[in-house]
């Protein structure tokens, strides 16, 4: 049973070495993703903006067609992850779909550099599809970072006035565990949580060694029951309607993962407290 839970789910997983960036301003995506329906291809082309930036224009096709529909996932059409190749910078943006099926958006790195870019959405009818893109931004050819930066370890970090706790930290690889979260304001449970992006919290998990990328969210006990193990509460969350902004979110909560292979993850988990976003990092060993 668990072999086949494995297998199931490691399917949601990508793990691919980084490839080196072509210097064309127009980038193939790699799918990272193998539970769509069928095989797609991601692409990104990267231009100036007026204004110094950026600009991102990003579309995925089947068969030569362009996608123009899009299933809303989390509030969002398309989620798009931003990390420096260190794994030091992380971004969490959302590009706007156009009539044609391109998503665009303005961006300016903190600096320039060989990042990875995650494009995490759901094309209509074709299921979950994650690409990911190495390409350099605001430089010309930058070279690879030699070293990767691993987040500090502990089962606590401190976030603004919350103390943020996660148990275990060390998880083994292969198949999927839940880790507990609490959070903590002041010595006592939070009490002024609340959704972001419609779910408890988010949480992206990416492999310090080969880049491998995870999507969680955060869910109830309840929740962890209903969900299918397939795919680490995935269909579940999108079966449910969104969590409103102004709802409130307990103080313990769970995160169900998978760690590929035996590896340190940087792990970035994104909560709302107060009014404010908070973006915390962990260090995730898969052992
Ligand atoms: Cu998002």
């Amino acid at each position: 049973m668990k072999s086949a839970r494995y297998a199931a789910a490691i399917a949601t997983l990508g793990i691919l070495l980084c490839a080196a960036a072509p210097s064309d301003a127009t980038f193939d995506g790699k799918n990272v993703t193998v539970t769509g329906y069928q095989p797609m291809q991601g692409y990104l082309r990267e231009t100036a903006a007026p204004d110094g930036s950026i600009h991102f224009d990003m579309w995925e096709s089947s068969g030569g067609t362009v996608v123009t529909r899009y299933d809303v996932d989390m509030t969002k059409i398309m989620h798009m992850i931003v990390v420096s190749d260190d794994l030091r910078y992380f971004d969490h943006i959302h590009p706007a779909l156009q009539p044609d099926g391109h998503l665009t958006i303005d961006y300016r790195p903190a600096e320039p550099g060989l990042y990875h870019v995650y494009l995490d959405g759901i094309p209509h009818g074709m299921g979950r599809q994650v690409f990911r893109f190495d390409l350099p931004l605001a430089s010309g050819s930058p070279a690879p970072a030699t070293a990767r930066t691993l987040h500090a370890p502990g089962e606590s970090q401190q976030a603004g006035p919350y103390r943020v706790t996660l148990d275990p930290v060390s998880v083994p690889s292969g198949e999927i565990s839940t880790i507990d979260v609490s959070i903590t304001k002041d010595g006592r449970p939070a009490e002024d949580l609340h959704p972001y992006l419609g779910a408890m919290a988010h949480g992206v998990f990416v492999g310090t060694k080969d880049l491998a990328y995870m999507h969680a969210h955060g869910m109830t006990a309840e929740m962890l029951d209903m969900a299918s193990a397939a795919d680490c509460g995935d269909s579940m969350m999108l079966s449910m309607p969104p969590m409103v902004p102004s709802a409130k979110v307990a103080s313990r909560f769970e995160f169900e993962i998978l760690a590929p292979s035996a590896q340190p993850y940087n792990f970035w988990m994104q909560f709302i407290g107060g009014t404010t976003l908070y973006t915390v990092p962990f260090l995730i060993t898969g052992k």
